[in-house]
């Protein structure tokens, strides 16, 4: 039968599929070789883009590297995988992580499960069948038991509704879009929007090429440096050696970092104290600095001031004109509040003849023209513009899909003030559907393939759970959802997290309901409930043998 005849399920036929995943980066691929090669269920990935790798497939901007390091920043699942793999350096660069994707999809067999250049369109769920009808926009239906969405977080690219933007006769280019033959700069008057986390790191390197950089910043940031390196054979035989007790770290800490929570204040220590704390954070680079200070700075504001200081400083210190340091110095939220960003010589590149820095926060973007940009305090001839302007963050993707539930309700609906879910895994009203990291989950705030791996081992268990027991639908409960809702913005709410227009509340899409999505609590209490309802026969979930097609 052809997959256009599958999606026509017969009456008394099973689903085409036991399950379709949607997305074939790190989570679409660990899911596919888990429910296929561990559980024996026939599985299709579909995947928009033309190869694998999500994330590490589309962001191929200049200076695109993780922010978590290499030899921790990867799978668990394989020890052989762990064992062959060696990472050349501290913070990998996309093309690394890339091939690292490409090898798991090659030295799992994956390939031959996984539809490349296939957006799914949408699913409705076929309440009799308990199933998903699942149609692409090549035309392609088909029926599946589960639906898994892997489309990941940040995947949605954010290109503001700039007014003229058709006009403009130059190139422009999204940092998550970013063409495959790369871009020239050279000899390129470049205009840049956005310095989050992307624009941080593509700044000094454009830089470098261009003959002339402005940055158009709407809000500042706190960098710390990455202090990024090669390893030497010494470091990675050290790495090796200590690679149980790196997992073990990674699975006590609340942000599957291998880094041992501190357990002090920022206010029960000497000016002098604090200081030389910092320091060595600085030194260090990287995440560290944000949980290897205090405990009490995403908590307290007095606690969080000290940090934010600190980082003034080094901006003032680094950053010639201090007018330019000034502007580049955030006062409009705490630090960590907005995902902090790590780069390698960001502040830096201010000190550059060829960079000018534009505040359009004061002077916001007007509009597009043929030969620029106009801002309210001026025009800005620019041959090429990057959008370094984010995502439509952990609920884009799946709100691009039409996606339909019991009833006809459309999740889009159901998520119009904001995404509910149970525990980021499930939404009621829509049986059979799991999003890994979805929202409501620990996800962003955690080390992400430490999250994935958790969600995709629970999610096929508990679809294991289900096959030997007979069962083909699980819901969650509507009052387990809204006590689950409750509890993560319960515990949002006794953070600063709320002080900041992040991404992590939608602040950055206009129109977008202002909730605050992850879930603060961290990984290990999170893993500990997930863990705890499985045991309890799933408990907030409603697991049935059927609907009336048996
Ligand atoms: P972010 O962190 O959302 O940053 C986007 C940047 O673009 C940020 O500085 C925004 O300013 C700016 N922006 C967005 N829209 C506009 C408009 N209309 N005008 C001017 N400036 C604008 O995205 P990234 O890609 O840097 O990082 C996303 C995540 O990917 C990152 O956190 C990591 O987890 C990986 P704003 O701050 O909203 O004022």
């Amino acid at each position: 039968m052809s997959s256009q005849q599958a999606g026509s399920q017969q009456p008394g036929a099973g689903p085409d599929l036991d399950a379709v995943v949607i997305g074939a980066g790190f989570s679409g691929l660990y899911m596919l070789h888990r429910m296929r090669d561990v559980l024996g269920l026939k599985v299709r990935v579909y995947e928009a883009g033309d190869g694998v790798g999500g994330t590490w497939y589309w962001n191929r901007y200049p200076g695109a590297r993780c922010d978590c390091e290499s030899f921790y920043y990867c799978y668990s699942f394989s020890k052989e995988l762990a064992e062959e793999w060696q990472w050349t350096s501290r913070y990998p660069e996309q093309p690394e992580i890339l091939s690292y994707l490409e090898h798991v999809a090659d030295r799992f067999d994956l390939r031959r499960d996984i539809q490349l250049s296939t957006r799914v369109a949408g699913a409705t769920f076929d309440e009799a069948g308990d199933c998903w009808e699942v149609c692409t926009e090549n035309g392609e239906r088909i029926t599946a038991r589960f639906l898994i969405s892997a489309v990941g977080c940040l995947s949605a690219a954010n290109v503001p509704d700039f007014k003229g933007l058709d006009d403009f006769r130059g190139d422009w280019y999204h940092t998550g879009l970013w063409p495959h033959e790369g871009v020239d700069f050279s000899g390129k008057r470049v205009g840049q929007i956005g310095t989050g986390s992307t624009g941080i790191q593509a700044a000094p390197v454009i830089a470098a090429q261009a003959e002339h950089l402005t940055i158009f910043q709407r809000t500042p940031n706190f960098s710390i440096p990455a202090r990024n390196r090669r390893f030497t054979p010494e470091k990675w035989a050290e790495i090796k050696a200590d690679s149980r007790d790196i997992r073990r770290r990674i699975l006590e800490s609340a942000g599957g970092f291998p880094y041992v929570a501190v357990d002090r204040s920022a206010k029960d220590v000497s000016d002098e104290e604090r200081r030389a704390i910092y320091e060595q954070l600085w030194e260090d680079g990287g995440f560290k600095f944000l949980w290897g200070s205090f405990n009490d700075i995403l908590i307290d504001l007095e606690a969080n001031d000290t940090t934010a200081e600190f980082i003034r400083g080094k901006i003032r210190e680094t950053v010639k004109d201090p007018e330019v340091a000034d502007l580049l110095s955030p006062t409009d939220h705490p630090y960590g509040t907005k995902r902090p960003p790590i780069d390698t010589d960001y502040y830096e590149t201010y000190n550059r003849d060829n960079v000018t820095l534009v505040d359009v926060r004061k002077a916001p973007i007007v509009e597009f023209t043929p030969r620029g940009l106009r801002t309210e305090s001026g025009e800005y001839e620019l041959d090429i513009i990057v959008f370094a302007t984010g995502f439509d963050a952990m609920t884009g993707s799946l709100l691009k899909i039409d996606i339909r539930g019991l009833g006809g309700q459309t999740l889009a609906d159901k998520w119009a003030d904001g995404p509910r879910t149970y525990l980021g895994l499930q939404v009621a009203g829509f049986p059979n559907l799991f999003t890994i990291t979805g929202p409501g989950s620990p996800s962003v705030l955690v080390n992400m393939p430490v999250a994935i791996e958790q969600h995709v081992e629970w999610i096929c268990d508990c679809i294991d759970h289900m096959r030997t027991r007979g069962l083909r639908r699980i819901e969650a409960k509507l009052d387990a959802e809204d006590e689950w809702v409750d509890h993560v913005n319960q515990v949002a709410s006794m953070t600063l997290y709320m002080k900041a227009n992040s991404w992590y509340v939608g602040a950055n899409i206009p129109g977008k309901k202002r909730v605050f999505m992850p879930y603060l609590g961290g990984q290990v209490e999170y893993r500990k409930r997930c863990d705890e309802v499985a045991s309890k026969d799933y408990a907030g979930f409603e697991l049935r043998s059927g609907g009336s097609r048996q």
